[in-house]
């Protein structure tokens, strides 16, 4: 079976479709670097990747204007990559550089940059719906135009805080994107064992009355249009939004699962149609652009991940007369080794 190429979309121009291949792109070969450093006992941790659902990292991420504010989730690197972040300081946290974005204290994807309105990882689901949720109030409050969002997968679904949020959200109609990764699993329990309806989406409409719609996840020009209208609908006062995307997590919870509980060929059959580099890369060539400037595109993305881990292979391990400073409180980081 062939690949289907991203759907046609008048409202996603030819730049914004070749930077959301370099995005998609910058994700997938990025984690598949660290995964094979981590493989070779270079990378303390664990690795989680995103496989299979870059494309809705990097819509929802090119969705927001400079202004807004995120809280991207452990499989959302194109979503840092969106924002500006560079390949080489995700390095230097994995290794836990001192000049890393957290000096060494996390050697995984809890980290963030809130001065740039990147919240870090908060590792217990759901958690992150309240924080953005009293982001965007003090957005309405101050009565400033901005947008707070965050990713969620089903698995907040069964957690108190996410209800809570998504409650407050509705009551206070304050502008906020929730983009929902539905990817069929949460760790190795698949949906319709975790919840009755499976549709989130509606449930977050009907629950809340919390416009909400579904999105093919695997497409990143039609999650970028999607998330795009749904962040302008709360900058202008529409209150709280929701769009589900629907993806396949390709591969385990992390790099130590090695997802035996997957249906046999389900992966296999899901990354011969809807996979998300290879979705964009059809598309561009129907667009118009020839294979030797798609391969460009590679090459780039290539070259500046391996520019990104020699700068962080160079960068200083941690003074261990440091190890108490910043646990509780981040230091400023010219303060920091
Ligand atoms: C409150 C809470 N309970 C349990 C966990 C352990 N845990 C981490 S990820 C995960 C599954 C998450 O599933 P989902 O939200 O669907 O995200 P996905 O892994 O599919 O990206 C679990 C149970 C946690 N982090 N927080
Ligand atoms: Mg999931």
């Amino acid at each position: 079976m062939a690949v289907e190429p991203c759907a046609e979309n008048q409202s996603v121009g030819r730049e914004e479709r070749i930077e959301l291949f370099r995005l998609v792109l910058l994700q997938r070969l990025f984690e598949e670097r660290v995964t094979a450093l981590y493989r070779q006992g270079r990378v303390p941790g664990s690795v989680y990747t995103g496989r299979g659902q870059e494309a809705v990292a990097a819509g929802a991420g090119l969705a927001l204007g400079p202004d807004d504010v995120v809280a991207p989730l452990n499989r959302e690197l194109a979503c840092h990559f969106a924002r500006g972040v560079e390949p080489a300081d995700v390095f230097r946290n994995f290794f836990g550089k001192a000049t890393g974005p957290t000096a060494g204290r996390d050697g995984n994807m809890h980290f963030g940059y809130p001065g740039d309105g990147i919240f870090p990882l908060v590792s217990m689901l759901g958690d992150l719906v309240p924080v953005v949720t009293g982001a965007a109030l003090a957005f309405k409050r101050r009565r400033q135009p901005r947008v707070a969002m965050t990713f969620l997968g089903e698995g907040a679904f069964s957690v108190g805080d996410t209800h809570e949020g998504l409650n407050l959200a509705a009551v206070w109609k304050v502008p906020v994107v929730f983009v929902i990764q539905s990817n069929r699993y949460s760790y190795s329990t698949p949906v319709a064992r975790q919840m009755v309806n499976t549709n989130i989406s509606q449930r977050v409409f009907g629950g809340w009355s919390i416009h909400s719609e579904r999105v093919d996840g695997t497409d990143a020009i039609s999650v970028l249009a999607t998330v795009r209208a749904a962040v302008e609908r709360a900058r202008d006062g529409g209150g709280p939004q929701a769009v589900e995307a629907l993806s396949v997590r390709m591969h385990g919870h992390a790099a130590h699962d090695d997802a035996r509980y997957v249906p046999a060929g389900m992966r296999e059959e899901f990354a011969e149609r809807f996979d998300p580099p290879a979705r964009l890369a059809a598309r561009l060539a129907l667009d118009g652009l020839s294979a030797g400037e798609i391969d460009a595109v590679r090459e780039d993305v290539s070259d500046e991940i391996a520019a990104g881990l020699a700068e962080a292979e160079r960068a200083p391990a941690p003074d261990p007369a440091t190890l108490e400073h910043g646990v509780y409180a981040a230091p400023p980081r010219s303060s920091v080794g």
